[in-house]
Parts: structure tokens; C-alpha cells; sequence
């Protein structure tokens, strides 16, 4: 099914901020609707904001994305699909989050590079340190500066995001919850590892309790990168 979302989106606004900021998590954690409601507190902040996500942010990467997504192709191997993400990351950053960078914007991702560490490597036991170098030769070294991982049990994640029911699910979501299952524990291993850069927040908790616990955090960082004044901390 053709997905109406569009590439990318940007929301402009009278305060430049390059930072880059991504989100994480099982299928239906909350990941683009808490994008959603962050996005419009920074916007009621004057910050200007880009928002993109993974796979896809680009034509190209659109394209990429439903080669990936395809049920039909369930004998793609995991190396093909590594590499597959990969191309639509490289293409991603260059296209659109480098630039926006550049130009001062604050960028919301949804995945990034840690997802193809989580599902690829994790998921299907690939080797880690040749996943990273693959990943740095496609995001030229970008890393995020803060890394928001929603963490949900994933059956009820997977409920979430088709109301109970398998029919439409993608190549993806298809495969078997032990496979979900050691994706989550991969992305609570990374998280693990660099404490400082991952926030990791239980998002089976109400959306609005979610919300405040990103924007609490997102807030830290914008004072720690002298970004914001008084005025930030009391809007809303
Ligand atoms: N993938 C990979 O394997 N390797 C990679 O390198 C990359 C990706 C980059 C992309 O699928 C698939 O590709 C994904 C990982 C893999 N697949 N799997 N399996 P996608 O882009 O189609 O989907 P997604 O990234 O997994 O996101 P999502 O499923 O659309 O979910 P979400 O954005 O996290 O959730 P949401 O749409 O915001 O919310 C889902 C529903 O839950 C919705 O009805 C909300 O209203 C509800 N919701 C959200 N929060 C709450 C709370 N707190 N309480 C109750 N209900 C809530």
C-alpha cells in the first residue's frame, strides 16, 4: 500500500539549531506520533525543524523502501537487506539531513543507523563490528546527538500498529516475535553502551506522559548546546 507520508518535512522557524536527534523502537512504539507532538513543541519554541525518517526520506530511498517492505521478496537475504538500508541511509543523509544540518535546522529521524544494528544484527546474528563499518561508510560517521528508544513489549506493539490483526502486515513485520524479541534486547544493549547519547523511555505509558519525558530531556540538550533561554522552558 502506497505510504501518503511525505519524504521529508520542514518546519520552519526564527531559532537555528544543528542538532540531530533520532527515534527508535519495536513497531508500534509511538515513534512518528511522538515525532508529531515534539515537532510542534519545538515549533512553538521558534526552533526550525526537519523531519525525516528511515527507510525513505528521499525518491530514492522511497524506492528502497518498498523493495524492503515487499512481502512478496521473503527470500531477500540478510545481507542484501543490509545493504539495501544502508543505500536509502546514504542517500538520506546526503540529500536531506546533512543539508539540513548545515543550514541550522533541528533534525527528528525516525530509525537511523541503530535500527539496522537492532534488526540486522541483532535480529539475525550478524556480525556487529561489520554492520558499524558498513553503517559509518553510509552515514559518512554521522551520529545522532540524542537517541530516543520507545521501549514496548512487542506483542503489543505489533497490536498496536494493525488493531490485532496480521492482514497487512510488511515484509518486516512479518517475521516471528522471537525474532522482535531479540531485536528489543539488541536495542536495549545499545542503549546500554552509551547511556549518555540514548534516552530510553517505556512507551506503553499514556502519550502525553511520553511526550513530557522527551521533551524534558530534549530540553536538557537544547541548554546544554546554549540554545535556548527562559522563554523555551516555560512555553507550553
Ligand atoms: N528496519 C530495519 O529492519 N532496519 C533498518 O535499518 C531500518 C528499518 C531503518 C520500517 O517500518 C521497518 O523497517 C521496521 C524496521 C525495519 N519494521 N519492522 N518490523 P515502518 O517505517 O513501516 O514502521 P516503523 O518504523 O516500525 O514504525 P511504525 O510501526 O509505523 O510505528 P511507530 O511510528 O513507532 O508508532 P505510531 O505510528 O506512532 O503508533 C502506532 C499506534 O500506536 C498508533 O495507533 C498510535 O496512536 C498508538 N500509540 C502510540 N503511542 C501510544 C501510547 N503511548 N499509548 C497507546 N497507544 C499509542
Amino acid at each position: 500500500m502506497p505510504d501518503p507520508r511525505p519524504n521529508h518535512m520542514t518546519i520552519p522557524g526564527e531559532s537555528n539549531v544543528s542538532l540531530f536527534i533520532t527515534f527508535e523502537g519495536p513497531e508500534g512504539a509511538g515513534k512518528s506520533t511522538q515525532i508529531r507532538l515534539l515537532s510542534a513543541a519545538l515549533q512553538q519554541m521558534g526552533i526550525s525543524v526537519v523531519i525525516t525518517r528511515e527507510p525513505g526520506g528521499t525518491e530514492i530511498g522511497n524506492t528502497i523502501r518498498s523493495l524492503l517492505l515487499d512481502s512478496k521478496y521473503s527470500e531477500m537475504s540478510p545481507r542484501a537487506e543490509t545493504l539495501l538500508f544502508n543505500a536509502a541511509r546514504a542517500q538520506v543523509v546526503d540529500e536531506v539531513i546533512r543539508p539540513a544540518l548545515e543550514a541550522g535546522h533541528l533534525v527528528l529521524c525516525d530509525r537511523f543507523a541503530d535500527s539496522t544494528l537492532a534488526y540486522q544484527g541483532y535480529g539475525y546474528g550478524q556480525d556487529l563490528a561489520m554492520l558499524r563499518v558498513i553503517g559509518d561508510y553510509a552515514t559518512t560517521g554521522l551520529q545522532p546527538d540524542l537517541t530516543i528508544y520507545l521501549d514496548i513489549d512487542v506483542r503489543v506493539g505489533l497490536g498496536r500498529k494493525r488493531g490485532g490483526s496480521a492482514e497487512e502486515w510488511n515484509r518486516m513485520e512479518e517475521k516471528t516475535l522471537v525474532y522482535h524479541q531479540e531485536v528489543r534486547q539488541g536495542y536495549l544493549a545499545l542503549a546500554a553502551e552509551e547511556p549518555q547519547r540514548w534516552l530510553v523511555i517505556d512507551a506503553s505509558l499514556p502519550l502525553e506522559v511520553v511526550h513530557q519525558a522527551i521533551r524534558a530531556r530534549v530540553l536538557v540538550v537544547l541548554h546544554r548546546h546554549s540554545i535556548i533561554g527562559n522563554r523555551l522552558s516555560t512555553s507550553r
